[in-house]
């Protein structure tokens, strides 16, 4: 071998909005690592911690090359606190090992994998002694196991489903597929849907007939709507948001089932909110995350999926996305560079 290599020294901008993350990842083995800590995180109700996790992990994502050496990551932000410097030396940690081997992580993730099953039901099945989904059979409680990805093709099915749906009853009503697959994600673990009118109010009141067109007019897939058709949503978001399970032909790997459960997630936004709808419904999580604590830590602004606000309250308005980056001081990030 010829000499020393040299070693790059990587500098990289700390919010994560700031930066192009493709979906090439030349650090997945560390970025795999990191994750799976923060997942664990999440699942035991740590947000910090999972939060910091995924920072670090989308910092080595953006990364134009492998990591060889510690040392080229010296004084970038959100590598501080974990055992990255132990998974760079030995390809793994004591806390990633203990935490794949652990049980309870395992039953975490079988049971939240199930449709309407967050980290606290998850739990209180876990103390129960129910660890998985054979044990969760045995007692009597009835689920729609939807852990496996949904492919792009099964996307596009149900994008021209949606879209049949929604132009039937409403002229000229727009749907756009968001989340994972706009930013060109080859699976995902469900479909996002933006739906809007060119006219500003005639989206008023659409989520329910869509939801009832779905439920009367598709002979194969069959629609369950968890929020309830028209009713407020659960959250704090203005939208009408409907989150439901698709029941799609079944695949062929799968015989003993006529169907497969894949979640959609609709939302109907006014035109003049689109663009702020758009921006935050196409991820990825911590992509926006970070905006927001740009816009407000950097510059004072408060940014949601409905509108920006400045300091002094006055509301930003923006016809694309493009205008959004450009109020924030930002450049603009396409969508398939939004994968931090
Ligand atoms: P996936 O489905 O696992 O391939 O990944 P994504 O990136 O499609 O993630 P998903 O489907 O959970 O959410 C898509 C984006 O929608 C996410 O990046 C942020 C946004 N989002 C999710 N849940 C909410 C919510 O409750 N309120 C708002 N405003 N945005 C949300
Ligand atoms: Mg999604």
């Amino acid at each position: 071998q010829a000499g020393e290599p040299e070693v790059e020294v990587f500098s990289v901008p700390s919010y994560a909005c700031q930066r192009r993350t493709s979906l090439e990842n030349h650090n997945a083995p560390l970025t795999d690592a990191l994750s799976l800590l923060a997942e664990n995180a999440e699942l035991n109700d740590e947000e910090g911690r999972g939060v910091a996790f995924r920072r670090a992990a989308a910092l080595l994502k953006t990364l134009p090359s492998a990591v060889m050496s510690a040392s080229q990551l010296r004084g970038l932000p959100c590598l501080g606190e974990h055992s990255l410097r132990e998974i760079l030396e030995t390809g793994t940690s004591t806390e990633v090992e203990s935490t794949k081997g652990s049980e309870r992580f395992k039953a975490l993730k079988v049971l939240t994998g199930i449709f309407g099953v967050g980290a606290k039901t998850a739990d209180r099945w876990i103390r129960e002694g129910i660890h998985d989904l054979h044990q969760l059979r045995a007692s009597g409680q009835h689920y729609a196991d939807i852990n496996q990805p949904v492919t792009r093709a099964e996307a596009d099915a149900i994008e021209a489903i949606v879209e049949k749906a929604v132009s039937s009853v409403l002229r000229g009503a727009q749907i756009v597929l968001t989340g994972g697959f706009r930013r060109g994600k080859p699976s995902g673990h469900d479909v996002d849907f933006l739906i809007t009118h060119p006219e500003e109010g005639r989206e008023e009141g659409l989520m329910p007939k869509v939801v009832s067109w779905l439920e009367k007019t598709t002979r194969n897939s069959y629609l369950e709507s968890k929020d309830g058709p028209g009713r407020p949503p659960s959250n704090m978001d203005r939208f009408e948001r409907c989150l439901s399970i698709f029941k799609l032909p079944g695949a062929a790997e799968t015989p003993q089932r006529a169907w497969r459960a894949v979640r959609v997630d609709l939302v109907v936004s006014p035109i003049s909110q689109f663009a702020f709808a758009l921006l935050g419904w196409t991820g990825s999580k911590l992509f926006e995350r970070e905006l927001r604590r740009w816009a407000g830590h950097e510059r004072g602004m408060s940014l949601s999926s409905h509108a920006l606000y400045d300091n002094k309250q006055v509301n930003e308005g923006a016809a694309s996305e493009e205008e959004i980056f450009a109020h924030l001081g930002l450049e603009f990030v396409p969508p398939s560079e939004r994968n931090a």
